[in-house]
């Protein structure tokens, strides 16, 4: 007994003395230094952002002297921009708004956490996009759709009378990178947002995220004029519903005189919109708008349109508001996916970004990992967005809008790493051109270690964790794959009696004796016309099309000839080989790096990479079985052997909602 006790005594001592050991939770994200300092804060700019870096510096800087105040500076081209002047003994922080004040300071504090020295001559930053928002696709019952961490962070219950503390913890977090908005409930929108009981509990939120320069949005359902107004109709050239928007638009800025406005899921998956009478997207957006212009709000009309009908489904959008470019009013913005079909893990990006001209628009990311492994599979998405931003160089945007990975998860968005995704989001938000790798450095060494062989193996599996999530789940331009219940694991040979093809694996890689990939040359769907002429030349020709597209936009024969010269199929093979030898890659990086990290964050991450390993040859094997029925050939030797059989594959059925991330044991338990 006695002896038990010495060594429970003992293994205290260890948790409380060695620093390693100390048990993290993960909750505090990125922002991990707050000792009392002692440096002189002056904060001439009376504003309540200037209070708030004042506070933020108070707690944490280590350096000399600052002092805040605003200015006109012409350098500072934007309001939330701001300058950094340091004459060795003393820094000038300077922004045309409190806001941007709040923005220079965590500049500051970025750099004394990852140990950078601040240059003497003067930093000046403006971000490139003045919107940049979240997405929250939360509902008012507390389930996120496509959310794995957890619950909603809003408790519509209890506001507005009682406020969380995560709110301001929430805003603070999105001010300390850059993000200047949020739009808080699904584009599948309940019309009770409206009400004036919900307005009420709005208000509550936007009044916590004002002084983080954060702006409340809310989606809105088209339809709400007839379920909340008990009008007979929602027809955007009805005078009785313009005349409810707008009076609906005064209520709401009665309450929240800065809320930022509208974002539409309108006529798509089953939602209401200017469709059901008639109308276009362009009369039922500017109705709209030109309800909530006078208080000066905006009008974000997403793109993402697609019916069953016989339409390659990668051409629907373009064709739908090509027409209608130069018909919208100047407060709306178009809000385009980056890509034409849905948040693959590769998509070329979408046409609609080239050809749309005379429009506002803005690129809408998922950072929510709904295709890439959920919060159970590292995926550093900053890689993707690099891809996405350099593809559509030159095309001016009004914004970015991040679908959210966060919930009431103790971390925020159920995985550590998950938590870099929502970083690097608002980071590339206000500077594109920062590097995917900067970008993880950053985030590495604020949020784990400073040790350098450690950060290094840690950058190095998040730099190549996308491709590897390409590589085991969808290479070569393969695309939605995924099983008809979930868009978790791989369903390749998926047949629901009676089901819209078009939400059918089949319908996309079209795999048949000859080979594989979807034709979507000039002579099959012809979508590449959609592009700008070269770049549609180079799509449509087999041999200049790149093979990372190579499938989105032919039907490849299996033994068409890759640049490396192998045949299509031992490429397809190599690729998911490839995909799974990354993860062990990474296994390893992370064993060696994880002595740098608190015991509790260090285990949780390698059971996620076990389970990332685990699916990563579930995809392999299920993919590779599955498409070697149609082009019977054998599995080049190689690569790792398969390890499951196909029939036993077919037969997993995961059972998991949307708004869950699978277990361990569930997948155990099916797999
Ligand atoms: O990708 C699909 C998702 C839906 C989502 C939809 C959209 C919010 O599976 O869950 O609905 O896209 O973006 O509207």
């Amino acid at each position: 007994m006695r002896k038990r006790f010495i060594g429970i005594f003992a293994l205290a001592f260890t948790l409380f003395t060695s620093p390693l050991a100390k048990a993290e939770d993960g909750s505090k994200l990125w922002l991990r230094s707050e000792q009392q300092q002692d440096s002189s804060i002056k904060d001439k700019s009376r504003t309540p952002g200037g209070a708030i870096a004042t506070e933020e510096l108070r707690k944490s800087w280590k350096g000399v002297p600052i002092t805040l105040t605003i200015s006109k500076d012409k350098v500072l081209t934007t309001e939330d921009g701001y300058k950094i002047e340091n004459n060795g003994n003393k820094i000038t922080l300077k922004s045309r708004s409190g806001n941007g004040l709040i923005y220079g300071c965590f500049h500051l504090l970025r750099l004394q956490e990852c140990g950078e020295s601040l240059p003497i001559q003067d930093i000046v930053e403006n971000p490139t996009y003045p919107l940049r928002l979240l997405n929250h696709w939360d509902n008012l019952d507390g389930t996120i759709e496509r959310g794995y961490a957890g619950h909603s962070l809003w408790l519509w219950d209890e506001l507005p009378g009682k406020v969380s503390p995560r709110y301001i913890e929430y805003a603070r977090a999105n001010a300390s990178i850059g993000i200047n908005g949020t739009v808080i409930n699904n584009v599948n929108a309940s019309p009770r947002i409206l009400s004036t009981e919900y307005i009420e509990k709005v208000k509550a939120l936007a009044d916590i995220f004002r002084p983080y320069g954060i702006k409340v949005f809310l989606s809105v359902n088209f339809a709400s004029p007839m379920s909340l107004g008990g009008l007979p109709t929602a027809d955007p050239l009805d005078a009785k519903v313009a005349e409810w928007w707008k009076k609906k638009c005064d209520e709401i800025y009665k309450s929240i005189p800065d809320f930022g406005g509208f974002l539409v899921k309108a006529n798509s998956e089953g939602q209401p919109g200017p469709g059901d009478y008639g109308r276009s997207h362009s009369q039922g957006a500017n109705m709209l708008a030109d309800a909530i212009a006078p208080h000066g709000g905006i009008v974000m009309w997403r793109s993402f349109v697609y019916s069953a009908d016989d339409a390659d489904r990668a051409k629907q959008a373009y064709e739908e508001f090509k027409p209608l470019d130069g018909k919208f009013r100047d407060n709306i913005i178009l809000q385009v996916k980056n890509g034409p079909i849905d948040f693959q893990p590769r998509e070329p990006y979408s046409p609609l970004f080239t050809a749309i001209e005379s429009t506002g628009l803005m690129a809408e990311l998922q950072v929510t990992q709904e295709y890439l492994g959920h919060s159970n599979h590292v995926a550093y998405l900053a890689t993707m967005w690099e891809e996405f931003f350099d593809e559509i160089k030159g095309v001016e945007l009004k914004g970015v809008a991040g679908v959210a990975n966060i919930g009431d998860a103790t971390n925020w968005c159920g995985s550590d790493f998950a938590q870099a995704n929502w970083y690097a989001f608002g980071r590339m938000a206000w500077n594109p051109k920062l590097t995917p790798k900067e970008i993880a450095e950053e985030w590495v060494q604020q949020t784990f270690t400073h040790n350098e062989k450690a950060v290094n193996n840690i950058v190095d599996m998040m730099m190549e964790s996308r491709e590897a999530v390409v590589n085991y789940m969808m290479p070569l331009g393969l695309h939605h794959q995924f099983a008809w219940g979930h868009h978790y694991g791989p369903e390749p040979w998926c047949v629901i009696q009676g089901g819209r093809p078009d939400w059918m694996p089949s319908y996309y890689h079209k795999a048949d004796t000859l080979g594989l990939g979807f034709d979507r040359t000039s002579q099959g769907s012809n979508a590449v016309a959609q592009y700008p002429d070269k770049l549609a030349s180079q799509l449509d020709n087999i041999n200049t099309c790149p093979e990372k597209y190579l499938l989105w936009f032919h039907h490849t024969p299996w033994t068409h000839t890759m640049k490396n010269g192998r045949t299509l199929w031992d490429e397809l093979c190599h690729k998911y080989d490839e995909g799974v030898v990354t993860v062990r890659q990474m296994q390893n990086k992370w064993t060696e790096a994880m002595t740098e990290v608190d015991e509790e964050r260090a285990q949780g991450v390698s059971k996620k990479l076990d389970i990332q390993l685990k699916d990563a040859i579930w995809w392999k094997d299920a993919c590779i079985l599955y498409f070697q029925t149609f082009s019977k050939m054998p599995i080049p030797r190689d690569i790792e052997p398969t390890q499951h059989k196909l029939e036993q594959l077919k037969k997993v059925q995961l059972g998991i909602t949307n708004y869950e991330c699978p277990t361990p044991e569930l997948l155990d338990s099916k797999r």
